[in-house]
Formats: structure tokens, sequence, C-alpha cells
């Protein structure tokens, strides 16, 4: 028998899931939309994924398996329809990956299924999580995600030393998965790996990270491009480092490409997290750059500064002062949704257009990477602004 707690829990999450979510106008940058609540939260996954709903077997209704955090989603528009491939973490830090769909992508999020699963060819994967969801112009759509296990070099006290890679797999519908093997690379670990959506010079493409350690990226330079022969045996051969880290910028110790680049007249626009560190740990902040059409290894027009910061609640979390996004969808208005979580915790939308997201990347002025060269910067847009003023009489000084 169904334990008659059940629906009341269900007719409050239904609550939250039907609720309708509103730009919040706390916030102008003229870039994108903010929303005023959270697209999904751990209290969205379905009840009858976390509780044992047979009054027999678990006369407290009592939660079995709960869900500590929802964050960093992949994304796809398909079918018209808006999707997110969820890292869903179980309250035993296991990351599995679920499935959500809605018909705006700003509300009404519902998980649909049950969590993704595929062939198990590698019985040492230990942690799976931040998929990039890529429509390959193969045909395919391909999930790249961070396949993280113990160190086998570890030592035998160390219970922590971890190696990432990236695992690969591909669906054609969302629901059956065709696990592939892991993309090989020459560096120690990789995290943040993302499948180009075409083929250049008609090989695969990926945009890399190559990392000396599980959190440093040591030597590993910034965001690197390379290519791949065979999809079904991945190997990137060469890795080119064509966003590097640099001193006293956002991205100074890590950055890591978001999703899939997004094509433009203009050139690829790239969402990027770069992390800089602060006495109160890493801060980890969205940028964008934009790549040549010709030469996707050519950044083109970089805006200094962040995109999207962490804002107001989105702060604290479980790792706080994090925003990271390795999702985004554009629909057939040309309007670009950016899904980010905030704190490894929760995700959240922000919408903006083709157009908007375009004359940001390559009108936004760089960084000039001197505090003094800054101040030169901004006293040329005050003074550019206050003749502006002069000229049309609101000026009074
Ligand atoms: O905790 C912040 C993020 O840290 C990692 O990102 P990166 O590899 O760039 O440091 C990832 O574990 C990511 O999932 C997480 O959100």
């Amino acid at each position: 028998m169904i334990h008659n707690k059940y629906t009341e829990v269900l007719a409050e999450q239904e609550k939250l899931i039907t609720r309708k979510n509103e730009i919040n106008t706390t916030f102008y940058n003229g870039v994108y939309n903010r929303y005023k609540y959270p697209v999904i939260t751990r209290h969205h996954v379905p009840i009858h994924w976390r509780f044992d709903l047979d009054a027999d077997s678990n006369p407290y209704f009592m939660e079995r398996l709960g869900i500590n955090a929802t964050l960093n989603p992949g994304a796809i528009y398909f079918n018209d329809k808006y999707y997110l491939v969820i890292r869903t973490e179980g309250l035993d830090r296991k990351s599995i990956f679920a499935l959500a769909e809605s018909d705006n992508g700003i509300d009404q999020f519902r998980f649909i299924s049950t969590p993704l699963t595929w062939d198990d060819i590698d019985q040492e994967e230990t942690n799976m999580y931040d998929m990039r969801l890529v429509q390959h112009e193969d045909g395919w759509i391909y999930g790249i995600y961070c396949s993280e296990r113990k160190d086998p070099e570890a030592a035998l006290f160390d219970t922590s030393s971890a190696v990432a890679q990236a695992g690969l797999v591909r669906t054609q519908d969302l629901k059956n998965w065709e696990r592939l093997p892991n993309i090989q690379t020459h560096s120690p670990q990789q995290r943040n790996v993302v499948l180009h959506p075409e083929f250049v010079n008609g090989k695969y493409a990926f945009y890399t990270r190559p990392q000396d350690g599980f959190i440093s990226t040591g030597s590993g330079g910034g965001i690197a491009f390379g290519l791949c022969d065979d999809i079904l045996n991945p190997v990137i051969e060469y890795e080119e480092i064509i966003d590097e880290r640099r001193y006293h910028t956002i991205y100074e110790v890590k950055n890591g490409q978001g999703p899939a680049p997004i094509k433009t007249d203009k050139g690829w626009i790239h969402i990027a997290h770069g992390v800089r560190n602060t006495a109160a740990g890493l801060r980890y902040v969205l940028y964008t750059f934009a790549t040549s059409l010709e030469d996707p290894t050519k950044v083109i027009a970089k805006p200094g500064g962040h995109f999207v910061a962490p804002y107001d609640d989105e702060r604290v979390g479980d790792v706080s002062n994090v925003i990271f996004c390795n999702g985004a969808v554009v629909n057939e208005h040309q309007e670009v949704l950016i899904y980010y979580a905030s704190s490894d915790t929760r995700i959240h939308v922000a919408t903006t257009t083709i157009d908007r997201l375009v004359n940001y990347t390559f009108n936004t002025p760089a960084d000039p990477y001197r505090s003094l060269d800054n101040a030169i910067q901004r006293k040329d847009l005050i003074e550019r602004n206050e003749e502006l003023l002069r000229s049309n009489n609101l000026l009074f000084k």
C-alpha cells in the first residue's frame, strides 16, 4: 500500500514545479536577464526517486535515497523542448545524470524517465559529472563528461587523490545511450572537455583543459584545442592552448570551456569559466570570448572581466562563490538560454539573444591587464559620456 504521506508531499512539490519564473528586475546589465527562481533544485527531484513509497517497508515515510544538490547541467534544444542532463548528486556524494524537460526553458522543468545508464565499460570509474551535450554534424548527440577514479598511484593511506578523464557517450534520442571509450590525451588529467559541433579539416575537434593535478592545472596553460580522427577510438595527439591563463585576471588560476561554442555570423562565441584565488578560497565566474569561423584556434574578441558572477543568494552553497556553466541553447528565435549552477548547489537560467551576445563579446573593451591602463580606459568612457551629456544639456557642472 502507498504511504498516505505521499500525496501530501507530492502536492507540495507540484506547487514548486509549476511555479512561474519571472525576470529578476533588481538586476540589469543590458547583456542578459537573470530570473527570480532557480530552474532546478534538489527539491525538484521526483518523490519516487527519493522515497520508498511502500507503507509496509517505509512506515515513517523516510527519504531513503536523498539528493544533496542539482548542478552543472548539459543542455540541448531538441524537438522544440529544452532538455537538461543534470548532475544529480546523492547524499552519498555520487553524481548521476538525470534528464529534465521543459516547454519554455525557464520554468516547469520536470525530471523524466529514470537516471541515465549505459554499458559499464570501466569498473574503476567512480564518479561522473558535468556533461556537455553536443549535437554534432555527424548526426549524433554526444555527451562528454568528467570520469573520475581513485588515483592508482596514490599511497595506501591516501584515500582522496583522484584522476579525472573525459568520458564519452552518444545518443540519438536522449534515452538510449552508447558508451564510447574515454578520450585519450597526453595530459595526466583532463576536465572540461567539449566537442566542437562541426568537423574541422574533416576531423572531430575538441576543447580540452590539460592539467597536472586533480584540482590544480599546474603546467596546463588554459583551454586547448585538439583534433581526433576516429570518434570510436578517440585519441587527441596534440593540444594547442588557445585561451591562456594569465596573471591578475579572473581566469588566473584555472579556466575551462563551458558548453560547445555557439556559431554566429561573426565567429564562434564561447562561454567559459575562470577561476581566481582569494583569501576565502577559489572564485568561479563566467566569461566569453570569440574564435574565428575560418580558424577555430584563433581568438578574435575577448571582453575584459566576468560575464556572469555569483549574485546575491547565488554566492552561498556547498562550494560557495562559484558560478559554473556547461549548458546553453539557442532556439529558433535566436534567443540564448544559458544554464548555470550557483555554488555547486542549484541551477539557474540567464537569457539573452545572439545579437546581444555578439554585441557584448565584440564591443566590450578588453582587459588592459594593468590598473593604470584600466584607469585610462575608464576615464576615456567617462569623458566621452560627459561630452554627450553636455551636448544634451544634461551635465550641470
Ligand atoms: O567546485 C567548482 C567546480 O570545480 C571543478 O571545475 P574545474 O575543473 O574547472 O576546477 C568541477 O569539479 C566542477 O564540477 C565544479 O563545479
